[in-house]
């Protein structure tokens, strides 16, 4: 069975990758992601111009009977030099394709990195972060359809090597079809959604306490109970985009079936955030071997024969 899927041309043998914020923000953390045999690369940690420690802890919290996960990390990095050494380093070493992610806390900031990235020798994929939720003060620039367009305008201006952008969710049809039309202006090799959904709020029954820190507990929401969102938001904007521009579906994947489904509604790769975090690299194998399982009792041999083939009912 063939489970590889390609950006451009980029070829990756699995469709799986980590999503960016989990087990990607050290060099030891990123060695395990990409030495995987499981994995189709690896998505480094969202970059800022220089180190952050992020947000104050508790930051990160497991929700009750596996419902998923809420954070507000903060965007906690090693800063952008330290994952261009990274990159560089290792993409002479490996033929998976490194995706470079960054999210500048300003529109200058986001310029200036890309502008950087255009000058050096990284060959690998670029990831705009528009929607990280959990920086105090900064609203997640996706949900600005004009600063998008600002952004995207100004970056396409220079801005030749593969780029792609990690989109929040959206919740209103009107809204698929504004972020779409703005997207489809401009080669983009990849979007990649959904972040995860924004300022969601748990409560600890025992203590009447939020369960994280930072916004006074507000957090991004994660892993099972956003999976119908993401599959929404594959689906919607699979249905919009140009055909050029491929989709990385990210939200709620614990089991094959999961991921079945997001390449059904229209994803290209598949990332694994929340469960991830709970159980680890070994989630890699299980999910693609379960999503082998679910291909072959429909006899499907590749990707391509089930991607974005979702009907809706008559
Ligand atoms: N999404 C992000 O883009 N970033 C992280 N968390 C999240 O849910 C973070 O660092 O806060």
């Amino acid at each position: 069975m063939d489970l590889s899927a390609t950006i451009g041309n980029f070829k990756f043998e699995h469709p799986f990758l980590n999503a960016a914020g989990v087990m990607c923000q050290t060099a030891a953390e990123l060695d395990q992601v990409l030495g995987d045999d499981y994995t189709g690369s690896v998505v480094m940690k969202s970059a800022t111009p220089s180190p952050r420690p992020g947000n104050p802890s508790p930051r990160y919290y497991e929700l009750p009977s596996g419902l998923g996960t809420i954070n507000s990390m903060g965007l906690p990095n090693e800063g952008f030099d330290y994952y261009m050494d990274y990159a560089r380093q290792k993409q002479t070493k490996t033929n998976k394709p490194i995706f470079f992610s960054i999210a500048g806390l300003t529109h200058d900031e986001n310029l200036a990195m890309l502008h950087q990235l255009q000058d050096s020798d990284f060959d690998g994929l670029v990831e705009l972060n528009l929607s990280c939720p959990n920086v105090p003060g900064k609203p997640q620039t996706a949900y600005d359809f004009e600063a998008t367009q600002s952004i995207l305008t100004e970056a396409f201006a220079f801005f030749k090597k593969p780029l792609g952008v990690k989109l929040p969710p959206y919740f209103d049809i009107v809204h698929f079809d504004m972020i779409a039309k703005i997207l489809n202006q401009f080669p983009l090799a990849f979007v990649n959604t959904i972040n995860s959904v924004g300022n969601g709020l748990a409560i600890d029954p025992d203590t009447d306490t939020v369960v994280i820190k930072p916004k006074h507990g507000f957090g991004g929401l994660g892993g099972p109970m956003v999976k119908a969102t993401a599959l929404a938001n594959v689906n919607a904007l699979r249905t919009r985009l140009n055909p050029d521009i491929k989709i990385i579906g990210t939200g709620g994947v614990t089991k094959g079936r999961d991921a079945y489904n997001l390449i059904l509604a229209g994803a290209d790769l598949v990332e694994i955030g929340s469960q991830l975090m709970v159980e680890g690299l070994p989630v890699f194998q299980r999910v693609e071997s379960e999503l082998a399982a679910v291909m072959q009792a429909k006899n499907y041999q590749n990707l391509t024969e089930f991607r974005a083939s979702l009907k809706a009912l008559d």
